[in-house]
């Protein structure tokens, strides 16, 4: 937890974020997404050749009602668990709090579903912002050959709530095809 009362300036990296006291960093290695990843032989074969990590999180959370933002930095290497590629676990916000998000360096895929079970698929793009609205699921799929970098901002008084989108499940996954990334719909 932070309790940032002075102005800040950040560079866009890990290492900046972590910087600031207060800080938490988090790492997602492969042995954490055993449930999220749909092919687990995969997973369980690159398993076997080390717990690589798939992504990393700095995240300045302060807390209150008042208007107070937190915010982070995700990193998400490349690279695949079978044909799907690295991807962020996903999560509702509850109280249903909007976020912004601003990719640094990468390509990715933004993955979005409603509570009500709209689904959609939004390409990312260095110097591009995306909107989240708050009763949005959202997970981040990085489809290129290096990181995907990406600053959030969410309001101070919400949680993340991992298990509603984990027991649904995302209603897309973001698979390599033959010519790039390709989009399939689980169901709807
Ligand atoms: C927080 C925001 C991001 C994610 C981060 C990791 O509201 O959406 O900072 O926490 O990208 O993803 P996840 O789904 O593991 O929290
Ligand atoms: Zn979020």
């Amino acid at each position: 937890m932070t309790n940032i009362t002075e102005p800040l300036s950040l560079a866009l990296g890990l290492a900046s974020f972590r910087s600031v006291e207060g800080a938490e960093s988090n790492v997602r290695r492969l042995s954490d997404m055993v449930d999220y990843f749909a092919d687990n032989e995969a997973l369980q074969r690159a398993l076997a050749a080390g717990d690589r990590v798939v992504y990393e999180f700095v995240e300045l959370t302060q807390e209150g009602s008042d208007g107070v933002l937190s915010f982070g930095l995700t990193r998400i290497r490349p690279g695949l668990v079978g044909r799907e590629y690295h991807m962020t676990k996903g999560h509702f916000h509850t109280h249903g709090g909007d976020e912004v998000y601003l990719v640094s360096e990468g390509r990715g895929v933004l993955v979005l579903q409603s509570r009500q079970g709209d689904c959609r698929a939004i390409d990312m793009a260095p110097g591009s912002m995306y909107f989240v609205p708050g009763q949005w699921a959202h997970r981040t799929v990085n489809t290129g050959d290096g990181d995907l970098t990406f600053l959030a901002v969410w309001p101070g008084d919400i949680e993340h709530d991992y298990e509603t989108i984990l027991r649904e499940g995302f209603c897309k996954q973001v698979l390599e095809g033959p010519d790039g990334p390709l989009i399939t719909e689980l169901r709807g």
